[in-house]
């Protein structure tokens, strides 16, 4: 098993970093204390998601913060990322761990108890677990499971789960109290005006609920 830090995960949003564009908007989340950057742009080919990568590896290069790639295993691979995120809709899992190697990170999107049992460990790293809440950052998302639903399916999942949907600075205590190795945000950091003050804020909480 790797031993990662997932416990301020970052899904950067391409159309929630108007203010101050990607990179900055990962450089600031890092200063304050964000542990994983993952780059999600829905719109964007691989070689747009290798220019990207590429900037935000620089970006966060000498920080110790993790770079996950969504979807894209060519692109994680071409930029040097840490890693892959993929749905359950997305990529086969086997064939992603084939392509990146054993020590490359692979994360799974899991949104019920069937998928959370169903998950490899020796395939997969982490699971991300959710949406715990509606959010309108993912117009497509699956039917809320609540902190309730949450415990529920991370206590049969067997690798490392992150908690994802809807979640802001108040919800780092319920996450946790899960049984949740980390939270995942988007809005919460990347429609914050000031990007690494919320960052701050939410590592703060997180220091003292694990504390
Ligand atoms: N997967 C499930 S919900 C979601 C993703 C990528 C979006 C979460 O966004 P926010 O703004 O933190 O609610
Ligand atoms: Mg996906």
């Amino acid at each position: 098993m790797k031993h990662l830090d997932l416990s301020l995960y970052l899904v950067i949003d391409p159309d929630l970093c108007a203010s101050f564009g990607m990179v900055e908007t990962a450089r600031a989340a890092v200063a304050g204390g964000a542990t994983v950057v993952q780059l999600r742009h829905k719109r964007a080919n691989t070689s747009r998601m290798i220019e990207t990568g590429r900037a935000l590896k620089m970006a966060l290069s000498g920080t110790g913060a993790l770079l996950i790639i969504n979807d894209d295993v060519e692109a994680a691979l071409a930029v040097g990322a840490d890693g892959v995120h993929v749905g359950q809709e997305d990529l086969d899992v086997c064939m992603a761990r084939a392509r990146l190697g054993p020590d490359m990170v692979l994360g799974l999107s899991v949104e019920t108890q069937a998928l959370a049992r169903a998950v490899d460990p020796v395939v997969v790293d982490y699971a991300g677990v959710g949406p715990v809440f509606a959010t309108p950052t993912k117009a497509d998302h699956k039917q809320p499971i609540g902190f309730d639903g949450l415990a529920c399916l991370i206590a049969v999942c067997p690798v490392p789960a992150i908690a994802i949907g809807g979640l802001k600075t108040d919800h780092v205590c319920d996450v946790f109290a899960a049984g949740a190795k980390g939270i995942a945000v988007v809005s919460a950091i990347c429609g914050s005006a000031d990007p690494e003050a919320a960052s701050r804020q939410l590592a703060s909480n997180i220091r003292k609920v694990r504390s």
